[in-house]
């Protein structure tokens, strides 16, 4: 005879997220933040064949696409980003007037985290990374330290747990939450955090782009936490750079991580 239902159900998701947990405690890659840039930079990298592990703080993914230009429903890219779109078979509108493309904010946030789902990449949500597993001599990042965002607003002090990765990306947007971590309980290491400056799209978008990578051994960047880092203007509602930096930061990781091909960026 089947047990009681509400048995059931408690033991199906007891068992898969122990199963999940298990397999993920120990990934290739994680990307703290489901904003643009956090999720380009998990499709790629899972379609890569890295086990890739997205951390999203509330229990929606989309970062700062969901609020679109002014809470109006639409953002834009320039033809940079074209080629990304295509790979995610997002539809978009030019706009021969403007020479920018126009798409609905909610089929970019909803086909970038769909994509990075059906690429291998596991997205999870209501979780905060508060802390970095960190080595020294030289200074290197080998993981994150993590708590349910629910227990960090309720005030209660719960120690956290640890989950260890060859790489982590702060995709964590314009607090460049991570690295403040870095800077904040890791002085010796010299990183600064400079904050972003006013806006000034047309150099913001390329320079984000250009200062996306490596920050030190382990820890990258991508997205407005590289415009936080290094100083450089924010862009408004122009998603290009977010999505090439996400791009941009998943080819770095591979670069370094040497064992994956790097075939499928190219061709997806
Ligand atoms: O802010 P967000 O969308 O970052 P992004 O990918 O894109 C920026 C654009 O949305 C926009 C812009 C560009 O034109 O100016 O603002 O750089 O997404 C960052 C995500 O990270 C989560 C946060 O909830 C958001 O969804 N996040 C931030 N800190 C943490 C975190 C943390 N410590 N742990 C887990 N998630």
């Amino acid at each position: 005879m089947k047990e009681p239902l509400e048995l059931r159900i408690s033991k199906a998701i007891w068992r898969s997220t122990a199963d999940d947990w298990l397999r993920l405690l120990s990934s290739d890659v994680i990307i703290v933040g489901a904003g643009p840039s956090g999720l380009t930079a998990a499709n790629y990298l899972a379609k890569s064949g890295c086990k890739t592990l997205v951390l999203e703080r509330r229990l929606s993914f989309g970062g700062g696409i969901g609020g679109g230009g002014m809470l109006l429903h639409k953002i834009v890219v320039d033809d940079e980003a074209i080629p990304i779109l295509k790979d995610f078979k997002i539809g978009y509108e030019y706009l021969s007037e403007y020479d920018l493309y126009v798409l609905d904010s909610s089929e970019l946030m909803a086909k970038l985290a769909a994509n990075a789902i059906d690429s291998g990449a596991k997205v999870i949500t209501g979780m905060t990374v508060e802390d970095l597993i960190v080595r020294e001599k030289p200074f290197k990042v080998e993981g994150v330290v993590v708590q349910w965002s629910a227990v960090l607003l309720s005030g209660l002090h719960v120690d956290p747990l640890f989950i260890y990765s060859k790489a982590v990306v702060d995709a964590t947007g314009h607090d460049a939450e991570v690295i403040r971590i870095v800077e904040r309980k890791n002085p010796e290491v010299g990183i600064k955090v400079l904050g972003e400056r006013s806006a000034y799209a047309e150099v913001s978008e390329s320079k984000v782009v250009e200062m996306t990578g490596k920050v030190v051994e382990g820890l990258y960047v991508c997205g407005m936490a590289v415009a936080a880092l290094r100083h450089i203007y924010r862009m408004g509602p122009i998603f290009s750079s977010m999505l090439l930096s996400g791009r941009k930061v998943a080819e770095e990781v591979l670069k370094d991580l040497g064992a994956y091909k790097m075939t499928n960026l190219k061709n997806a």
